[in-house]
């Protein structure tokens, strides 16, 4: 049986342009998204936008354009930057669009009748950078304990969601499942959140009219974070495409770590209230930082994703996204650690084995890679590691562990550029052992082939460019795991096209 894999990224809010710790997260489900493709799962990847809440009124009203106008505009540099980043997302979903209010309204009025809904009068703090309502007790010098920006008082009256009603059901399901919230540091802080005791979410507003309005209460419109969560299931077809929502649901969310509450608290209590299944796994990736600082537009620390593409690749920069730290760990980002990486494992590691490869199969082979070697002597060594490796990756990735999985390639990678100073194949040809040379190079060919099918998730489009060089007529994307990760898969007698180096190493700054 088929097995299925939907995966989710933070829909983002359009109050600015996206960064880099926007790319972080929709390069990291776009590699999961890839993986279970190419292991012959039905997969489903959702991102989008989040386009109502007061944060992006103000944003709209400070450049004197209306709500609407303003999210239209603003919606266009992040589908760009996502189809320049190979983002191979089945839908974009915007939480201004009709298929979405109707679902928000038809579950604000469904759990208002059952009895999770009800009316009071929110009295305390609002952030709106964070879109947080924050009791007195929790803010941080008066400020905003997440951001640290200045909160504002707000009065109003509100309807409110009964999520201490799920409190010692949610209790009892992280602890039944573990991987429910990973990482662990994750899952422990919001267990004791949950301990401290919670109290019912405000989720409505009275006082901007920039949202979905409720259904049977004239003036409020829904918090934008109830709306925002539900794009997860307008996203999949919930009452809208049966089949769909039941081929796919339950989800697997990356996130960020600041908005683990919301996901892992508010959005759990919202499904048992439903009737649904809780999603697999919410994965809270750490945060980029620059200089200690979390990296965002309104702090006015930004990285631009256009503009490293442009210096590096898109690549290259997927690779050090996934490479550098593990998916739940902060990173400081800086553009030496960037440069460094891409030219020690692009440059180097990676590069050299392809660029060594092919010209010795074009000086001695006339750029034919020999046939397969039905039993083979020397490169048994080298088919063993790769057979260990290709475990270990599907292991990681099936783990969501893309860094694992990552340095798990890179092992085989440093296998195989010994192999080559081990087995001296221009001696080879020297001396005239020609089974001996044509065993070495078809192992290579067939270490690069493999190479590249585990890239592809990460590098989509380098991936391409190694079987383009290496002689073969087929896309990675179309030779799922099962069938071709698997060593001795290289057969044919290919004549390589060696093309231009894919990693040319970057030159550092001199000030850096
Ligand atoms: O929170 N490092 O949207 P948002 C790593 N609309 N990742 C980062 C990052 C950084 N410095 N900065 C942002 C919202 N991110 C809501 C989400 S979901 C139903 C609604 C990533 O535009 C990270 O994944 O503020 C974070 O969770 C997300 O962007 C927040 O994006």
């Amino acid at each position: 049986m088929k097995r299925s894999f939907y995966v989710t990224t933070p829909i983002y809010y359009v109050n600015d342009l996206p960064h880099i710790g926007h790319a972080y997260s929709t390069v990291a489900a776009d590699a999961f998204a890839r993986y279970h493709r190419l292991s012959g799962d039905d997969v489903f990847f959702l991102t989008g936008t989040d386009e109502h809440g007061q944060k992006v009124a103000k944003a709209a009203a400070a450049k004197g354009l209306d709500p609407q106008t303003h999210v239209d505009r603003m919606v266009a540099p992040f589908k760009e930057l996502w189809q320049r980043y190979s983002i191979s997302n089945d839908d974009f979903i915007r939480t201004t669009e009709d298929r979405h209010r109707v679902v928000v309204q038809e579950i604000f009025q469904r759990l208002f009748d059952q009895g999770d809904i009800y009316k009071g009068v929110y009295e305390g703090w609002y952030c709106i950078h964070e879109e947080t309502f924050w009791p007195e007790s929790q803010l941080k010098d008066k400020n905003c304990p997440e951001c640290g920006r200045p909160v504002e008082l707000i009065q109003e009256e509100s309807y409110y969601f009964k999520t201490s009603k799920y409190q010692e059901r949610l209790l009892k399901y992280i602890d039944a499942n573990p991987d429910f919230v990973r990482p662990d540091v994750r899952r422990n802080e919001v267990v004791s959140y949950l301990k401290s005791g919670i109290q019912d979410v405000a989720i409505s507003r009275t006082t901007f009219a920039w949202g979905v309005p409720v259904p049977f209460a004239e003036g409020h419109i829904v918090y934008v974070w109830f709306d925002a969560l539900i794009n997860y299931l307008t996203g999949i077809g919930y009452l809208q495409d049966d089949e769909r929502f039941k081929k796919f649901w339950p989800p697997v969310h990356i996130i960020g770590k600041d908005i683990i509450k919301f996901h892992a608290v508010i959005w759990p209590s919202m499904l048992f209230a439903l009737g649904l299944a809780l999603p697999k796994t919410i994965v809270a990736t750490g945060f980029w930082t620059l200089g200690d600082q979390k990296i965002s537009k309104s702090r006015g620390k930004v990285i631009d994703p256009n503009q490293l593409a442009d210096e590096l690749g898109v690549d290259a920069v997927r690779y050090f996204l996934l490479r550098e730290v593990p998916l739940g760990q902060d990173g400081e980002f800086t553009h030496t650690g960037l440069v460094r990486r891409v030219n020690a494992d692009l440059a180097n590691d990676f590069g050299n084995l392809l660029h060594r490869t092919l010209p010795m199969i074009g000086r001695y082979r006339e750029g034919v890679v020999p046939l397969a070697v039905p039993e083979p002597r020397k490169a048994a060594a080298l088919a063993e590691s790769a057979a260990e490796v290709i475990a270990n990756f599907k292991a990681d990735m099936e783990a969501l562990d893309a860094r694992g999985a990552l340095t798990e390639i890179w092992r085989l990678l440093a296998v195989a550029n010994k192999f080559i100073d081990s087995t001296q194949p221009w001696n080879l040809y020297k001396e005239g052992r020609n089974d001996e040379l044509d065993e070495v190079l078809w192992g290579l060919a067939e270490t690069i082939r493999l190479v590249a099918l585990m890239t592809a998730p990460f590098m989509p489009t380098t991936a391409d460019k190694i079987f383009e060089q290496l002689g073969l007529d087929a896309k990675p994307a179309d030779q799922p795991y099962e069938d071709y990760l698997v060593w001795g898969k290289l057969t044919g007698q290919l004549k390589s096209r060696p093309g231009a180096p894919l990693f040319p190493r970057v030159e550092l700054e001199p000030e850096e």
